[in-house]
């Protein structure tokens, strides 16, 4: 079997290698594209694909093992003998492919591990900027990038955010910097030591809370996935002081020498912390003073002006913040960034305000703990809740919320154990359930329950602690068809509210 150890350049000797790719989506598809431009010999197994991935992969030279049953899969693979074997991030731990790989001692890479040993292709590699955390850390991946971007960087946001590390690391301008958002998925699978652990410039996990625990079997798990976040770091361990599991990740990790472990937090700021003190978000750590002041970094009242002083937001920006002034990034540059940084899609975007309520498309809360920072922000509201619950027990948000609830309407495979919560926990809130399994009348119907509901000074909530594939393509689609059914059946007018129909709480 070859020595993949001599595996580090874009230079290496990858022709002649035999590689199985396991799943053929974006992950997938740039794996198989690039090792066939190393001209490995590449087989791509998956269940499904779209059809101009597989239009693709022919194109490019892979052969291309699509659906069939487990054992057929098992015997391609078995047949290619491959040298090595990328895998998606979707794939469970315990899938027949990958258990075959374990016992027949073929190494498993994520995508992440070959783009680290690749990333000298467009010469000076970039510095890497690892993210992750359960929520907040594609907003914080996209502003980091954008302030490493006005501070005249050649920077880009990558990853789990949805563009794979490999389709950055072949861009012909190259990067100064790539700003890579980690999901636990692929911390699971990559090493901490050798050379292909990654070692980047500065890394956070930006909090911790249950999520994805079937995929992982536990918590414990999870959390041991995400911690590898910070092993190799060289300039900067951000944590969070606010989530002790943060730091203690921080205080066992290997990183470089010299490696600084820097808080972050809505509290005021020790020396070698960013937080806040008396509406102002400050630094201690980077500036040369640091032992006896913090330096002001912005005012609450202007994040305030722009709909960015949320909790969450605020833990996301003196993250950003952090992790940009470890790369280098001035005080002022820092400033210029978030001065001009907006919000993606569906986290917390306001749909429409009229007639004294505020509809608000948070889909991209797809577990509990984004759901709860959601909910926490607006009082009284009536919730649209459900999906895919991954395993996660959603009753002590119930619990936590119930005062703040004025009505419920459950969508998504899982209203069973959501219903049972509410059952339990908050018996007095009026609960409405659309069973409809149509994608496209769910949420018309959900807005048409919630606007017989929502009257003068309630917020309607889209924050569905849930995963949406049981109904939707993904979160986007979720919050698209949430907005398109808002202004469909609410419009702009106040008037509207007049003919809403009243809805009585029952199953759908
Ligand atoms: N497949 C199988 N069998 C399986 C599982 C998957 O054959 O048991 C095949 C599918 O048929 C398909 C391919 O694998 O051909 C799909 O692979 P994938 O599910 O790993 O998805 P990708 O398109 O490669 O996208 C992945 C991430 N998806 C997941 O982790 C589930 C994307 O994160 C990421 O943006 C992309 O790589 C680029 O890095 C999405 C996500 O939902 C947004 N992430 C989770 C999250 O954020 O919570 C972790």
């Amino acid at each position: 079997m070859r020595d993949l150890n001599e595996l580090t350049s874009w230079n290496s000797k990858w022709n002649e290698l035999a590689v199985a790719v396991l799943g053929l989506g974006a992950t997938g598809f740039s794996a198989a594209d690039t090792l066939t431009e190393l001209k490995a010999h590449v087989l791509v197994i998956a269940d499904a694909a779209s059809d101009n991935r597989v239009e693709m992969a022919e194109v490019i030279g892979a052969t291309l093992a699509l659906g069939g049953s487990a054992e057929d899969q098992l015997s391609t693979l078995a047949a290619h003998t491959p040298d090595l074997v990328i895998v998606s991030p979707g794939y469970p731990l315990d899938h027949p492919l990958l258990e075959w790989c374990r016992r027949a001692g073929v190494p498993l890479w994520t995508e992440i591990e070959l783009a680290w040993r690749l990333r000298d292709k467009t010469g000076t590699p970039a510095e890497w900027i690892a993210i992750t955390g359960t929520n907040g850390k594609t907003t914080t991946a996209q502003l980091t990038a954008h302030i490493l971007s006005t501070a005249g960087f050649r920077a880009g946001a990558v990853g789990n955010i949805g563009i794979p590390v490999l389709d950055a690391i072949r861009y012909p301008d190259g990067f100064d910097f790539l700003v890579v958002e980690l999901s636990s998925f692929q911390l699971h699978g990559m090493p901490r030591h050798g050379v292909g652990a990654i070692s980047p410039l500065a890394s956070v996990c930006l909090n911790l809370a249950d999520d994805h625990l079937d995929w992982h079997g536990s918590r414990a798990a999870y959390a041991e996935a995400k911690a590898t976040v910070y092993a190799n770091t060289k300039i900067a361990a951000v944590y969070n002081r606010s989530v002790i599991a943060t730091q203690e990740m921080v205080e066992q990790a290997e990183v470089v020498d010299g490696c600084r472990a820097i808080g972050f937090g809505l509290d005021s700021p020790g020396p070698s912390d960013f937080g806040i003190v008396s509406d102002l978000l400050a630094e201690r750590a980077f500036h040369e003073d640091r032992h006896n002041v913090a330096v002001e970094l912005f005012t609450l009242d202007e994040l305030r002006q722009r709909n960015l002083a949320a909790p969450h937001m605020l833990a996301n920006i003196l993250a950003a913040s952090a992790l940009t002034r470890a790369a280098g990034v001035s005080i002022d540059a820092l400033r210029a960034g978030v001065a001009t940084f907006e919000v993606d899609a569906h986290r917390n975007q306001l749909v429409l305000a009229t007639g004294g309520v505020s509809w608000i498309d948070d889909s991209k809360a797809t577990n509990v703990h984004a759901a709860s920072a959601s909910l926490s922000a607006v009082d009284p509201v009536v919730w649209v809740v459900g999906g895919l619950l991954k395993g996660v027990d959603v009753s002590p948000l119930v619990q936590q919320h119930a005062k703040r609830l004025k009505a419920a309407v459950i969508i998504g495979a899982d209203r069973l154990a959501i219903r049972a919560a509410f059952e339990r926990h908050a018996p007095q809130i009026p609960v409405f359930e659309v069973d409809s399994t149509d994608t496209e009348h769910v949420m018309p119907r959900v807005v048409e329950i919630a606007h017989g509901i929502a009257t003068e000074g309630d917020t309607v909530l889209l924050a569905p602690a849930a995963a949406s594939m049981d109904q939707f393509t993904s979160y986007a689609d979720r919050g698209e068809k949430f907005a398109a059914a808002v202004h469909e059946r609410v419009g702009g007018s106040d008037d509207d509210t007049a003919d809403a129909p009243t809805a009585t709480p029952t199953s759908e």
